[in-house]
């Protein structure tokens, strides 16, 4: 595909992606107080790349997955706990920050205390959503286990949870690169390579695959966040729909560690290692081979 069919693709994939987390929104509405689901809604609806649900998907299908319509189902899940993130993310007690995705950050609508309950509902209902469209994917009851376990380790303490506390911890220090890749292994790693295997997983593949989807994974990952970095150094908050800058937080990113010419080189190294992973399993995956090319092209 070309830049162009990529983004088709990625707009048409984000669309179904929405309807998914529509309908949960909607249950989830009709289940908590309205204060709490207006918040929801904000922090899940808002217009995100959708990336993460994107790969869960992909990874199902070119591993042979077959029940198109209810794999964003499944993927609808790993957003939710991305979105979870962010609006905790946003918190005056983290990075207090005010535009998110070219709107305001939920608890600048809806205060810290409704915000800081919404995110949290989020977590048991993603867990929920696993479970049920686990079975609609006919997944089995050990594949749904491990499907859960995959998207629970990688939100937890080893992974994202873990990732953002040694975010907060290095404000104000110079991480060296091994600190830097450590961290966002984590922070946003961990998720991103957590889509990927449980939409492999769904689709029934053999451990191998799943090894080198991770593989994959975190080759992407650090790309992922490479690419935030130069974004974030080079673009302003009003292009990219958020604040603050990891200047204004006084946060060591790849840019501040190797320069503007250095990150973009480490990018290009993680994407080749990336495509390296998939041919070491001899995955027939032309768009997982497209989106790694995608996540150091994006203009967002
Ligand atoms: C209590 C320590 C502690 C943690 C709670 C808040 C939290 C859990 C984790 C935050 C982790 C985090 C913010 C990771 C996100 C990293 C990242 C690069 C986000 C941006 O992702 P995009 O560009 O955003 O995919 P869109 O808006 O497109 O979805």
């Amino acid at each position: 595909m070309d830049y162009l069919e990529l983004e088709e693709y990625l707009r048409s994939e984000a669309l179904r992606v929405e309807q998914a987390l529509d309908q949960v929104v909607t249950l989830l509405e009709l289940e908590l107080g309205s204060d709490m689901s207006a918040a929801i809604r904000h922090g899940v609806m808002s217009r995100g790349k959708r990336l993460r649900p994107i790969l869960c998907a992909t990874a199902y299908r070119e591993c042979g997955g077959r029940r198109e319509s209810a794999v964003y189902d499944l993927a609808a899940a790993v957003e939710m706990i991305h979105a979870y993130s962010l609006m905790h993310d946003d918190l005056p007690c983290m990075d207090d920050a005010d535009l998110r995705r070219g709107q305001p950050t939920t608890h600048s609508v809806f205060g810290e205390e409704i915000t800081i309950r919404a995110a949290a509902a989020l977590i048991p209902a993603a867990t929920r959503q696993v479970l049920s469209s686990a079975k609609e994917l006919e997944c089995g009851v050990s594949g749904s286990k491990k499907i859960a376990k995959d998207l629970l380790e990688a939100a937890g303490a080893r992974g994202m949870v873990g990732g953002q506390w040694l975010d907060l911890l290095g404000e104000h220090q110079t991480l060296n690169s091994e600190e830097l890749n450590e961290l966002h292994q984590r922070k946003t790693g961990a998720l991103l390579t957590g889509s990927l295997v449980m939409g492999a997983r769904a689709a029934g593949v053999e451990n191998e695959t799943i090894s080198g989807l991770k593989n994959y994974g975190r080759s992407i990952g650090l790309a992922f966040q490479i690419a935030d970095d130069l974004l974030d150094a080079t673009q302003s908050a009003e292009s990219l729909g958020k604040n603050p800058s990891d200047l204004d937080l006084n946060k060591s990113t790849y840019v501040s560690l190797h320069g503007l010419e250095g990150a973009r080189a480490h990018a290009q190294t993680c994407i080749a290692d990336a495509i390296i992973a998939l041919e070491s399993i001899s995955l027939d995956a032309p768009v997982l081979r497209d989106l790694a090319r995608y996540i150091i092209e994006r203009e967002k």
